[in-house]
């Protein structure tokens, strides 16, 4: 064990504090590392190599911004090997919310996911993934 000193501003720490009450951790040090651990966890996942997955994007567009809604229809049925099925919701007058289903490498589902969430009038995206392997006994 190593001991290091963190600087922290007052309102994340009474955040932490409050967490820690709720939680029922004993100090500071516990918390912080079962947060460490957490937030590694995500880091793994965002960036290593998973192999065969599922992904799950969500993002919301404006659906009358110029022929975004077609180059997003589009992106899907050029990689209808990746793109197993999308929900898509009308929220409002001008904005649509899509979740798709995607399957395959976990590096061919981040540069599907990349290609939609980087155009521009498409925001909140958001990629889970799950690697296929997981239930295996
Ligand atoms: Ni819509």
């Amino acid at each position: 064990m190593q001991r290091i000193t963190i600087t922290i501003d007052d309102d994340l720490l009474a955040e932490l504090d409050d967490m820690m009450r709720r939680r029922g951790y004993p100090n500071r040090s516990e918390a912080l590392r079962d947060l460490a651990r957490a937030g590694m966890k995500e880091v793994a996942l965002d960036e290593g190599e998973l192999g065969a997955c599922f992904g799950v994007l969500s993002y919301v567009y404006d659906h009358e911004a110029r022929d975004l809604a077609k180059r997003l229809t589009s992106s899907h049925h050029h990689h209808h090997d990746i793109s197993v099925a999308s929900l898509h919701v009308h929220i409002d007058a001008g904005r649509c919310l899509e979740v798709s289903i995607l399957k395959g490498s976990s590096a061919d589902i981040r540069h599907f996911a990349d290609g939609i969430t980087a155009q521009k009038s498409v925001e909140h995206g958001e990629l889970k993934l799950i690697p296929r392997n997981d239930g295996d006994a």
